[in-house]
């Protein structure tokens, strides 16, 4: 199948409420999302880096870079009838995963469609809904957060990520254990802490937690193995799996117990895929981790979730969560069980609202087959 014509939108959508972290902080969300056509219809992707370098190497223009240079010249020059087609055609670019993926996640919607299928069908997910959960970032106290969290739980969440830094992390954990005894919990330090903390983490091991997030920094394998026996919860990567291989390296380490998966950190559904299938055989636990997408991103994420090895709550809420206005219509709504709902239709089966994307759009441009540089 040639690709006709491909565009490229970096878009500014604000946020209901900043999003902080250890590490940095998120006012609004911006990112490149990726439009192709061929053959009549449309596909849409997006690439998840946002305008901070906080939580990878990977940025909106790193992006729009790696996407402008490298990856549409190749998807251009290339007849893609499937997505092996496509790793192939962008083999040649090391890392980058992020930029990868949009484009990835705009094929996937237009082979999807080709075929008549679902994104959940061709992946081979099953159910009509995703156990969900929220992540709620650092608040300015403890009672604050309190009061952040009681509000999510009223509107139907059942299982909520605390963000937690240094000096606040033992405080705002037992503010929300204390206020909800029995509440699925788990934390998330974002690389911030070192292996010299390791005793003051396991402070965190007296509040029943799911799990810790990511204590140690993205390249740090080694001393997240020598962490995890000094800890009763489960640590879980995220910022240091790039792929199935360094699945298999954390856990042969045991520098984990559990593995959340992003289609954007790991450049796309088929690797998440893969790391499901390697996880499942190992009897490990995964779970779908979010990066504040829009509508498109969170499609191919709960279609991705639906996969059976995804036994704990994914870091996908309802639209409205995140944005005021979101890029698809309807929005994502949370059911009352806290799940969000499959899409059924072909390809990503949300319907793109390009109207309100062309409004939020601070910078486009079109890429016509055979006039690539
Ligand atoms: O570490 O999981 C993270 C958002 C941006 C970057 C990193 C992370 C996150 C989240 C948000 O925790 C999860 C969501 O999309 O709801
Ligand atoms: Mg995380």
């Amino acid at each position: 199948m040639q690709i006709e014509r491909i565009t490229l939108y970096h878009v500014k959508l604000p946020y209901v409420t900043p999003f902080q972290t250890s590490r940095w902080i998120e006012l609004d969300r911006e990112c490149v999302l990726v439009r192709i056509e061929a053959g009549g219809l449309v596909g849409w992707g997006e690439c998840v880096a946002g305008q901070h370098a906080g939580y990878s190497y990977e940025t909106t223009k790193t992006n729009w870079h790696i996407l402008d240079d490298f990856i549409v010249p190749a998807v251009l020059a290339s007849d893609l009838d499937d997505i092996e087609g496509y790793r192939v055609a962008v083999g040649h670019i090391t890392g980058h995963n992020m930029a990868k993926a949009g484009m990835e996640l705009a094929l996937w919607d237009l082979f999807g469609q080709r075929a008549g299928t679902s994104l959940q069908q061709l992946v081979g997910g099953r159910g009509d809904r995703v156990r969900v959960g929220v992540s709620v970032g650092i608040q300015a106290s403890p009672e604050k957060l309190v009061e952040v969290v009681a509000g999510y739980l009223a509107q139907g969440y059942a299982r909520v990520k605390l963000k937690i830094k240094p000096g606040r992390d033992t405080t705002d954990t037992a503010a929300v254990r204390r206020a909800f005894p029995d509440l699925l919990l788990q934390v998330d330090g974002n690389s911030v802490y070192r292996l010299e903390d390791a005793e003051h983490l396991q402070a965190l091991d007296s509040f029943d937690l799911l799990l810790i997030e990511q204590p140690l920094a993205q390249d740090d394998l080694i001393d997240h193995a020598k962490l995890q026996p000094l800890l009763k919860t489960p640590i879980c990567l995220d910022e240091s799996i790039h792929s199935v291989t360094h699945a298999r390296w954390a856990l042969e380490l045991g520098a984990c117990r559990i593995i959340n998966i992003k289609p954007g950190r790991v450049g796309g559904l088929h690797e998440a895929i893969q790391i499901h299938n390697f996880c499942r055989g190992q009897g490990v636990p995964v779970w779908m981790g979010g990066m504040l997408e829009t509508g498109i991103g969170r499609a191919g994420n709960v279609a991705v979730a639906s996969l059976p090895g995804f036994s704990l709550p994914g870091d996908i809420s309802a639209s409205a969560r995140y944005f005021p206005e979101d890029v698809i219509d309807p929005p994502f709504t949370l059911n009352p069980d806290s799940t969000l709902t499959v899409p059924s239709g072909p390809g990503l089966g949300v319907r793109v609202r390009e109207d309100v994307i062309r409004r939020l759009t601070l910078r486009q441009q079109a890429y016509p087959a055979g006039r690539s540089a």
